[in-house]
């Protein structure tokens, strides 16, 4: 069993890696600002003696330095972050600081102690708006906001520190991921959040555009596993990976599922589609089958169901 540093662990992503580190017997120190995290996602987590939850910014100097020699971890899971792309454009500085900075300080860190392994959480928006589909690793780079440039930063940051520091990187280029925990509150929050809250208070939901833009929708329990698996399973080589899963699910297909459920509630309402938006997106998940040995096991579907049940 492993001790594993996991930043960000009281976000949406991070609770539900933490959970699932800790079923599976490692010991794991959470460190989260709660700025967008929530000490109430590590409800169960906290219950349990091989967890701590300590509230500090990793983006500020010393913080990670401090945490892994004391803690001296294994592997560092850094999930930590600026997560809103529209934030990203409005405070670049900000996400210069929490999206850049702070990877460069998990690097520094891990380097100083000795530490074996760090996985990273990319996301598919260094792709831009490419058309060329399904995504594989090998197409350009080519981020369209400041978010999308600081994780493209932050994995080239990683990969060329790793064979001079000695330390593995594994750096997961997360898709559409969705589930439990995920925060509704902004308008640009992840769309199956926001249509799970106005169907529980029983409010029609929006569809900007015709409904048939897809995205490549990943349970935030198998982007979970992923980032178990990129910490703990040995000889794991360093790279870049899609976290996808292949299968393109439209607007109106999700709505269709939360219909079922809820057939009381007024059909979706249609509005124009939003400026910039990409009509379908998909990854090719080949990579993180063969460099990892995972694919993604929740259909779309059964973890709707699941969302949509819980508490
Ligand atoms: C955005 C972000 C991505 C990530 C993701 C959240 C960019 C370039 N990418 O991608 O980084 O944060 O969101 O999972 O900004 N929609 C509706 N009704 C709503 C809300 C959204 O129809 O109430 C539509 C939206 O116009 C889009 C689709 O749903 O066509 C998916 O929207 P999203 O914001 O969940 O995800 P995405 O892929 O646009």
């Amino acid at each position: 069993m492993a001790k594993i540093l996991v930043t960000g662990a009281a976000g949406f992503i991070g609770s539900h890696t933490t959970d699932l580190l800790i079923a599976g017997g490692h010991t794991v120190l959470g460190v989260d600002n709660l700025r967008t995290g929530r000490r109430s996602n590590l409800e169960r987590a906290l219950r349990s003696p091989s967890f701590r939850l300590t509230e500090a910014d990793v983006s500020e100097p010393g913080v990670m330095a401090a945490l892994v020699s004391e803690f001296r971890p294994g592997a560092v899971i850094h999930l930590a972050a600026l997560v809103s792309v529209q934030e990203s454009i409005s405070d670049p500085a900000l996400n210069q600081r929490l999206n850049v900075t702070a990877t460069q300080f998990v690097a520094d860190a891990a380097a100083a102690q000795g530490t074996k392994r760090i996985v990273f959480a990319s996301s598919a928006a260094i792709y831009g708006d490419t058309t060329d589909l399904p995504i594989a690793e090998e197409s350009a780079a080519q981020p369209i906001s400041p978010y999308g440039e600081a994780k493209l930063a932050s994995e080239q940051l990683l990969l060329a520190r790793s064979e001079a520091a000695g330390f593995t990187v594994r750096c997961h280029r997360y898709f559409n991921v969705f589930g439990p925990r995920q925060d509704p509150a902004s308008p640009y929050s992840g769309v199956i959040s926001i249509f799970d809250r106005r169907y529980r208070d029983g409010k029609p939901v929006t569809i900007f555009g015709d409904g048939r833009q897809t995205r490549d929708f990943i349970s935030v329990h198998d982007v979970a596993r992923a980032n178990v698996v990129a910490a703990t399973v040995p000889n794991i080589t360093t790279g870049t990976a899609n976290i996808c899963t292949g299968q393109a699910t439209s607007l109106l297909d999700i709505v269709s599922v939360f219909a079922a459920y809820y057939p009381k509630v007024a059909g979706p309402r249609f509005a124009p589609a939003r400026a910039g938006d990409i009509i379908h997106s998909l990854g090719r998940p080949d990579r993180a089958r063969s460099e990892l040995n995972f694919e993604a096991k929740v259909s779309v579907a059964d973890a709707l169901g699941e969302l949509i049940r819980s508490g």
